[in-house]
């Protein structure tokens, strides 16, 4: 049983908001945090692997559909769009074999019993799928197989990249948003749970971050 868990997801390659983030964290007094996959796919990747791979504590991490892409230098073969691909490719580009092989080998679920909340189910897309969307509004006929094999009472997914709490068919399905790749939000989004839900925004300034890739990406 933990007590207090922040969950970290699509960190995208953004370690502003990271950075941003883990401070904010470190003062809520956490046992755990998930990391809930597409770590790398972004701008910055082996700054936030390293971020990752350096934090100390009990730390949970699950794969996301680009750390497979990524991991795996997904391409054409694969069906993707020409920019996917090159995205893809340029990112695993910039991470160590470890850092690759550590992308690779990441489960793709975590079950934490939390004080207050009991069984909560971690996954990147939705349980049966890393690349698999449960938005706000889609529609509790087309999530119901998604979830009927859940034993767990509560879902925490992300991919989609806006946060939501919502019930359907009985399970409490929360989506933790995106730390470095907001849809709708200006901040750096997560979730943190126990005993309560709580859905977390971390301002950050973004124009700041953007500078710094956009110097990083001109000289190197
Ligand atoms: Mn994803």
């Amino acid at each position: 049983m933990v007590k207090r868990v922040a969950a970290i997801y699509d960190i995208h390659g953004n370690a502003s908001a990271l950075d941003a983030v883990l401070s904010e964290i470190e003062n809520c007094h956490v046992d755990a945090i998930v990391v809930g996959g597409d770590l790398a796919w972004g701008p910055q990747p082996a700054l936030v692997m390293e971020r990752i791979l350096s934090l100390s504590g009990n730390v949970y991490s699950i794969r996301g559909n680009a750390d497979r892409e990524v991991a795996g230098r997904y391409g054409a073969e694969q069906g993707l769009d020409d920019w996917i691909a090159e995205i893809n490719q340029w990112c695993s580009d910039q991470l160590t074999e470890p850092q690759k092989e550590f992308l690779q080998n990441l489960p793709e679920s975590v079950t934490l019993n939390i004080d207050g909340l009991g069984q909560v189910l971690f996954v990147h897309g939705s349980p049966r799928s890393d690349e698999e969307a449960i938005r706000k509004d889609t529609p509790d006929s087309e999530i119901a197989p998604m979830i009927d094999s859940v034993s767990q009472d509560i879902i925490v997914c992300g991919h989609t990249h806006i946060q939501f709490d919502r019930t359907v068919l009985g399970k409490r399905i929360i989506n933790a948003g995106s730390v470095g790749l907001q849809s709708a939000a200006r901040g750096a989004c997560w979730l943190l749970l126990g005993p309560d839900i709580d859905l977390r925004e971390t301002q950050y300034d973004y124009r700041h971050a953007a500078d710094q890739i956009r110097l990083w990406c001109t000289h190197g």
